[in-house]
Protein backbone atom coordinates (compact mmCIF):
# COMPACT_ATOMS: atom_id res chain seq x y z
CA UNK A 1 0.00 0.00 0.00
CA UNK A 2 3.08 2.29 1.23
CA UNK A 3 4.39 1.92 -2.19
CA UNK A 4 1.48 2.06 -4.27
CA UNK A 5 1.00 5.52 -2.75
CA UNK A 6 4.76 6.26 -3.15
CA UNK A 7 4.46 4.80 -6.78
CA UNK A 8 1.17 7.60 -7.34
CA UNK A 9 3.09 10.47 -6.07
CA UNK A 10 6.18 9.99 -8.13
CA UNK A 11 3.85 10.05 -11.14
CA UNK A 12 2.15 13.07 -10.01
CA UNK A 13 5.90 15.04 -9.30
CA UNK A 14 7.28 13.83 -12.63
CA UNK A 15 3.62 15.38 -14.53
CA UNK A 16 3.72 18.39 -12.86
CA UNK A 17 7.85 18.78 -13.60
CA UNK A 18 7.02 17.89 -16.78
CA UNK A 19 4.34 20.04 -18.09
CA UNK A 20 5.71 23.19 -20.19
CA UNK A 21 3.68 26.19 -19.71
CA UNK A 22 2.54 27.38 -23.64
CA UNK A 23 4.87 30.25 -23.56
CA UNK A 24 8.00 28.50 -21.74
CA UNK A 25 11.43 29.29 -23.11
CA UNK A 26 12.67 25.78 -24.65
CA UNK A 27 11.28 22.31 -24.17
CA UNK A 28 12.12 20.14 -21.26
CA UNK A 29 13.16 16.91 -22.66
CA UNK A 30 13.67 14.83 -19.56
CA UNK A 31 13.47 14.82 -16.12
CA UNK A 32 16.86 13.75 -14.56
CA UNK A 33 16.70 11.28 -12.09
CA UNK A 34 18.33 13.70 -9.47
CA UNK A 35 15.70 16.67 -11.34
CA UNK A 36 12.66 16.79 -8.21
CA UNK A 37 14.86 17.85 -5.52
CA UNK A 38 16.39 20.50 -7.23
CA UNK A 39 12.58 21.90 -8.82
CA UNK A 40 11.17 21.60 -5.51
CA UNK A 41 13.45 24.11 -4.32
CA UNK A 42 11.24 26.97 -5.28
CA UNK A 43 8.15 26.89 -5.85
CA UNK A 44 8.65 28.99 -9.13
CA UNK A 45 10.29 26.43 -11.15
CA UNK A 46 8.18 23.56 -11.53
CA UNK A 47 8.59 23.20 -14.86
CA UNK A 48 12.22 24.49 -15.33
CA UNK A 49 15.51 22.43 -16.22
CA UNK A 50 17.19 20.62 -13.55
CA UNK A 51 19.71 22.66 -12.40
CA UNK A 52 18.35 25.72 -13.77
CA UNK A 53 19.16 29.50 -13.62
CA UNK A 54 16.73 30.50 -11.71
CA UNK A 55 17.68 28.89 -8.81
CA UNK A 56 21.09 30.83 -8.25
CA UNK A 57 20.21 33.53 -6.07
CA UNK A 58 22.25 36.27 -7.95
CA UNK A 59 19.72 35.24 -10.91
CA UNK A 60 16.94 35.35 -9.06
CA UNK A 61 18.59 39.07 -7.63
CA UNK A 62 18.96 39.78 -11.34
CA UNK A 63 15.75 39.12 -12.34
CA UNK A 64 13.94 40.95 -9.72
CA UNK A 65 16.38 44.44 -10.73
CA UNK A 66 15.18 43.87 -14.41
CA UNK A 67 11.47 43.86 -13.17
CA UNK A 68 11.75 47.36 -10.72
CA UNK A 69 14.23 48.97 -13.39
CA UNK A 70 12.40 48.21 -16.21
CA UNK A 71 8.87 47.40 -15.29
CA UNK A 72 9.51 43.66 -16.91
CA UNK A 73 7.09 41.39 -16.56
CA UNK A 74 8.39 39.06 -13.43
CA UNK A 75 6.43 35.92 -14.12
CA UNK A 76 7.52 36.21 -18.25
CA UNK A 77 11.34 36.83 -16.62
CA UNK A 78 11.45 33.83 -13.73
CA UNK A 79 9.52 30.94 -16.33
CA UNK A 80 12.55 32.34 -18.51
CA UNK A 81 15.64 31.85 -16.41
CA UNK A 82 13.93 28.81 -14.99
CA UNK A 83 13.75 27.18 -18.66
CA UNK A 84 17.41 27.01 -18.99
CA UNK A 85 20.65 25.71 -17.72
CA UNK A 86 23.88 26.64 -18.23
CA UNK A 87 26.06 26.23 -21.73
CA UNK A 88 29.66 24.93 -20.63
CA UNK A 89 30.43 25.39 -24.55
CA UNK A 90 29.91 28.78 -24.66
CA UNK A 91 32.58 29.72 -21.92
CA UNK A 92 35.05 27.05 -24.04
CA UNK A 93 34.56 28.98 -26.75
CA UNK A 94 35.03 32.76 -25.12
CA UNK A 95 38.73 31.33 -23.55
CA UNK A 96 39.74 30.16 -27.12
CA UNK A 97 38.88 33.04 -29.73
CA UNK A 98 40.36 32.51 -32.70
CA UNK A 99 41.34 36.28 -33.11
CA UNK A 100 43.26 35.87 -29.64
CA UNK A 101 45.38 32.26 -30.42
CA UNK A 102 45.89 32.26 -34.55
CA UNK A 103 48.41 34.42 -36.34
CA UNK A 104 47.57 36.81 -38.67
CA UNK A 105 49.00 34.71 -41.91
CA UNK A 106 47.17 31.51 -40.68
CA UNK A 107 43.77 33.72 -39.73
CA UNK A 108 43.32 36.10 -42.41
CA UNK A 109 43.04 32.80 -45.06
CA UNK A 110 39.56 32.36 -43.56
CA UNK A 111 38.41 35.66 -44.74
CA UNK A 112 40.62 36.97 -47.43
CA UNK A 113 40.18 33.96 -50.08
CA UNK A 114 38.52 34.13 -53.46
CA UNK A 115 35.33 32.14 -52.21
CA UNK A 116 35.09 35.59 -50.05
CA UNK A 117 35.46 38.14 -52.63
CA UNK A 118 33.40 36.22 -55.23
CA UNK A 119 30.58 36.36 -53.11
CA UNK A 120 31.36 40.14 -51.90
CA UNK A 121 31.10 41.39 -55.12
CA UNK A 122 27.59 39.26 -55.75
CA UNK A 123 26.31 40.87 -52.00
CA UNK A 124 27.60 44.31 -53.52
CA UNK A 125 26.08 43.59 -56.87
CA UNK A 126 22.60 42.61 -55.38
CA UNK A 127 22.72 45.74 -52.77
CA UNK A 128 24.29 48.32 -54.55
CA UNK A 129 21.68 51.04 -54.28
CA UNK A 130 21.48 50.49 -50.27
CA UNK A 131 25.33 50.45 -50.46
CA UNK A 132 25.42 53.82 -52.38
CA UNK A 133 23.10 55.82 -49.93
CA UNK A 134 24.92 54.08 -46.88
CA UNK A 135 28.16 56.05 -48.22
CA UNK A 136 26.09 58.89 -48.88
CA UNK A 137 24.22 59.25 -45.85
CA UNK A 138 27.69 57.93 -43.00
CA UNK A 139 30.74 58.31 -45.42
CA UNK A 140 31.61 54.78 -44.98
CA UNK A 141 33.16 53.38 -48.26
CA UNK A 142 31.21 50.49 -49.08
CA UNK A 143 34.06 48.06 -49.68
CA UNK A 144 33.85 48.24 -45.96
CA UNK A 145 30.34 47.55 -45.03
CA UNK A 146 30.43 44.40 -47.71
CA UNK A 147 34.01 43.45 -45.77
CA UNK A 148 32.53 43.61 -42.41
CA UNK A 149 29.39 41.85 -43.00
CA UNK A 150 31.56 39.04 -45.28
CA UNK A 151 34.09 38.37 -42.32
CA UNK A 152 31.01 38.24 -39.69
CA UNK A 153 28.93 36.17 -41.12
CA UNK A 154 30.18 35.08 -44.75
CA UNK A 155 27.03 37.96 -46.37
CA UNK A 156 24.19 36.79 -43.62
CA UNK A 157 24.91 33.15 -44.48
CA UNK A 158 25.72 32.34 -40.96
CA UNK A 159 24.50 34.02 -38.36
CA UNK A 160 24.74 31.78 -35.45
CA UNK A 161 22.50 28.83 -34.51
CA UNK A 162 22.51 29.16 -30.81
CA UNK A 163 19.84 30.66 -28.73
CA UNK A 164 21.45 33.70 -27.35
CA UNK A 165 19.34 34.17 -24.19
CA UNK A 166 21.15 31.06 -23.14
CA UNK A 167 24.41 31.92 -24.24
CA UNK A 168 23.74 35.09 -22.67
CA UNK A 169 23.08 33.99 -19.20
CA UNK A 170 25.87 32.07 -18.97
CA UNK A 171 28.16 34.31 -19.80
CA UNK A 172 26.88 36.49 -17.42
CA UNK A 173 26.75 34.67 -14.31
CA UNK A 174 29.37 31.83 -14.74
CA UNK A 175 31.84 34.09 -17.23
CA UNK A 176 33.31 35.89 -14.30
CA UNK A 177 35.99 38.04 -16.10
CA UNK A 178 33.33 39.23 -18.08
CA UNK A 179 30.56 39.00 -16.21
CA UNK A 180 29.47 42.27 -15.64
CA UNK A 181 29.69 43.25 -19.52
CA UNK A 182 27.30 40.18 -20.56
CA UNK A 183 24.85 41.06 -17.51
CA UNK A 184 24.69 44.32 -19.20
CA UNK A 185 23.92 42.54 -22.76
CA UNK A 186 21.42 40.25 -21.36
CA UNK A 187 19.38 43.00 -19.90
CA UNK A 188 18.99 44.62 -23.34
CA UNK A 189 18.24 41.32 -25.15
CA UNK A 190 15.89 40.85 -22.40
CA UNK A 191 14.56 44.78 -23.58
CA UNK A 192 15.09 43.94 -27.44
CA UNK A 193 12.85 41.02 -26.54
CA UNK A 194 10.00 42.87 -25.43
CA UNK A 195 10.18 45.49 -27.91
CA UNK A 196 10.65 43.31 -30.71
CA UNK A 197 8.35 40.98 -29.73
CA UNK A 198 11.06 37.80 -30.42
CA UNK A 199 9.78 35.91 -27.14
CA UNK A 200 12.61 34.93 -24.90
CA UNK A 201 14.84 32.00 -26.09
CA UNK A 202 13.53 32.58 -29.74
CA UNK A 203 16.52 34.69 -31.16
CA UNK A 204 19.77 32.57 -32.65
CA UNK A 205 22.98 34.05 -32.89
CA UNK A 206 26.50 33.43 -31.92
CA UNK A 207 27.57 31.80 -29.28
CA UNK A 208 28.57 35.29 -27.02
CA UNK A 209 24.95 36.81 -28.30
CA UNK A 210 25.78 38.54 -30.95
CA UNK A 211 22.98 39.09 -33.35
CA UNK A 212 22.11 39.00 -37.35
CA UNK A 213 23.91 39.38 -40.41
CA UNK A 214 26.23 42.29 -39.07
CA UNK A 215 26.38 40.11 -35.48
CA UNK A 216 25.61 43.53 -33.15
CA UNK A 217 25.60 42.32 -29.26
CA UNK A 218 21.60 43.58 -27.71
CA UNK A 219 23.30 46.99 -26.81
CA UNK A 220 24.69 48.05 -29.81
CA UNK A 221 20.89 46.59 -31.45
CA UNK A 222 19.19 49.09 -29.51
CA UNK A 223 21.83 51.94 -29.71
CA UNK A 224 22.77 51.87 -33.42
CA UNK A 225 20.96 49.53 -35.50
CA UNK A 226 18.51 51.22 -38.26
CA UNK A 227 15.34 50.53 -40.12
CA UNK A 228 17.32 51.73 -43.48
CA UNK A 229 14.78 50.05 -46.14
CA UNK A 230 11.89 51.91 -44.15
CA UNK A 231 9.62 48.94 -43.60
CA UNK A 232 8.83 49.79 -40.16
CA UNK A 233 11.01 47.14 -38.36
CA UNK A 234 14.66 46.92 -38.03
CA UNK A 235 15.70 43.31 -39.01
CA UNK A 236 19.07 42.32 -39.05
CA UNK A 237 18.42 38.36 -40.42
CA UNK A 238 16.91 39.20 -43.21
CA UNK A 239 17.08 42.62 -44.59
CA UNK A 240 20.30 43.47 -46.06
CA UNK A 241 19.41 47.03 -46.60
CA UNK A 242 19.02 47.60 -42.52
CA UNK A 243 22.56 45.17 -42.20
CA UNK A 244 23.80 47.74 -44.40
CA UNK A 245 22.63 50.43 -42.92
CA UNK A 246 23.42 49.61 -39.26
CA UNK A 247 26.97 48.68 -39.62
CA UNK A 248 27.73 52.07 -41.62
CA UNK A 249 26.20 53.79 -38.68
CA UNK A 250 27.97 52.22 -36.33
CA UNK A 251 31.66 53.29 -38.34
CA UNK A 252 30.30 56.57 -38.26
CA UNK A 253 29.29 56.80 -34.49
CA UNK A 254 32.74 54.84 -33.59
CA UNK A 255 34.81 57.94 -35.23
CA UNK A 256 34.86 56.95 -39.55
CA UNK A 257 36.11 59.67 -41.37
CA UNK A 258 35.30 59.73 -45.04
CA UNK A 259 37.86 59.49 -47.64
CA UNK A 260 41.02 59.23 -45.24
CA UNK A 261 43.35 56.52 -45.62
CA UNK A 262 43.01 52.79 -43.80
CA UNK A 263 46.30 51.16 -43.50
CA UNK A 264 49.46 51.85 -45.96
CA UNK A 265 52.01 49.42 -45.75
CA UNK A 266 55.48 50.35 -43.80
CA UNK A 267 59.44 49.90 -44.06
CA UNK A 268 60.53 49.68 -40.50
CA UNK A 269 64.69 50.40 -40.33
CA UNK A 270 65.19 49.45 -36.74
CA UNK A 271 62.65 47.20 -35.21
CA UNK A 272 64.10 47.28 -31.90
CA UNK A 273 63.71 51.43 -31.74
CA UNK A 274 59.99 51.36 -32.25
CA UNK A 275 59.18 47.82 -30.52
CA UNK A 276 57.02 49.41 -27.58
CA UNK A 277 55.34 51.74 -30.11
CA UNK A 278 53.59 48.91 -32.63
CA UNK A 279 50.55 47.89 -31.53
CA UNK A 280 49.93 50.03 -29.08
CA UNK A 281 46.93 50.79 -27.80
CA UNK A 282 43.80 51.81 -29.75
CA UNK A 283 44.63 55.28 -31.24
CA UNK A 284 47.04 57.13 -33.89
CA UNK A 285 50.17 58.51 -32.17
CA UNK A 286 52.40 60.00 -34.79
CA UNK A 287 52.26 61.87 -38.50
CA UNK A 288 54.06 60.59 -41.02
CA UNK A 289 57.04 63.17 -39.99
CA UNK A 290 57.40 61.79 -36.42
CA UNK A 291 57.23 58.33 -37.52
CA UNK A 292 59.78 58.83 -40.35
CA UNK A 293 61.94 60.13 -37.45
CA UNK A 294 61.84 57.27 -36.11
CA UNK A 295 62.50 55.33 -38.88
CA UNK A 296 59.29 54.83 -40.16
CA UNK A 297 58.58 54.92 -43.93
CA UNK A 298 55.36 54.54 -45.82
CA UNK A 299 53.82 55.99 -49.19
CA UNK A 300 51.63 58.29 -46.96
CA UNK A 301 51.01 61.22 -48.14
CA UNK A 302 48.69 63.49 -45.52
CA UNK A 303 49.49 64.97 -42.29
CA UNK A 304 47.01 62.60 -40.37
CA UNK A 305 48.14 60.98 -37.05
CA UNK A 306 48.90 57.08 -37.56
CA UNK A 307 49.28 54.27 -35.25
CA UNK A 308 52.24 51.33 -36.35
CA UNK A 309 50.60 47.73 -36.36
CA UNK A 310 52.81 44.82 -36.56
CA UNK A 311 51.59 41.38 -38.09
CA UNK A 312 52.94 37.76 -39.12
CA UNK A 313 52.47 37.36 -42.33
CA UNK A 314 54.50 34.32 -42.57
CA UNK A 315 55.82 31.67 -39.96
CA UNK A 316 59.17 33.57 -40.24
CA UNK A 317 57.77 37.29 -41.23
CA UNK A 318 56.65 40.14 -39.79
CA UNK A 319 55.15 43.07 -41.63
CA UNK A 320 54.30 46.44 -40.59
CA UNK A 321 51.06 49.31 -41.58
CA UNK A 322 50.82 52.56 -40.61
CA UNK A 323 46.81 52.62 -39.55
CA UNK A 324 44.32 55.84 -39.42
CA UNK A 325 42.06 56.59 -37.30
CA UNK A 326 39.91 54.27 -39.45
CA UNK A 327 41.92 51.74 -39.08
CA UNK A 328 41.08 51.80 -34.91
CA UNK A 329 37.10 52.24 -35.36
CA UNK A 330 37.06 49.14 -37.02
CA UNK A 331 38.63 47.33 -34.59
CA UNK A 332 35.78 49.16 -32.47
CA UNK A 333 33.83 46.43 -33.90
CA UNK A 334 35.37 43.46 -33.04
CA UNK A 335 39.50 44.59 -30.93
CA UNK A 336 41.59 42.22 -32.70
CA UNK A 337 44.24 43.57 -35.25
CA UNK A 338 44.34 40.50 -36.98
CA UNK A 339 40.26 41.21 -37.17
CA UNK A 340 40.50 44.59 -38.34
CA UNK A 341 42.96 43.85 -41.16
CA UNK A 342 41.70 41.11 -42.58
CA UNK A 343 38.22 43.37 -43.26
CA UNK A 344 40.16 45.92 -44.51
CA UNK A 345 42.33 43.74 -47.19
CA UNK A 346 39.15 42.55 -47.95
CA UNK A 347 37.67 45.59 -48.50
CA UNK A 348 40.76 46.35 -50.75
CA UNK A 349 40.19 43.58 -52.82
CA UNK A 350 36.53 44.19 -52.99
CA UNK A 351 37.48 47.90 -54.07
CA UNK A 352 38.95 47.50 -57.57
CA UNK A 353 35.35 46.58 -58.91
CA UNK A 354 32.85 49.15 -59.86
CA UNK A 355 30.21 49.20 -57.50
CA1 LIG B 1 13.74 47.41 -42.22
Amino acid sequence: MKKVTLWIMCLCLVASCSSTPSDAVHEVDTVSPNGESEVMATDENRSGAPNNYYLRQEVQAFVEVIAQKHDYDKNTLVRAFSSIQQRPQVIKKSNNQPEVITPYFEYKKRFVNDSRINEGIAFAQRNKEWLKKAQQQYGVDWSIIVALIGVETAYGRITGSRDVFTSLTTLAFDYPRRGKYFQRELEAYLLLARQESWGIGNTNGSYSGALGMVQFMPSNYIKLAVDFDGNGHIDLWESPADAIGSVARYLRFHGWEANKNWVVSADVMDTKKVSSLSNKGRKPIYDRHEWANLGVYSKLSSNDKMGLIKLRTAPTQVSYWLASENFFTVMDYNPSRRYAMSVIELANRLKVNEL
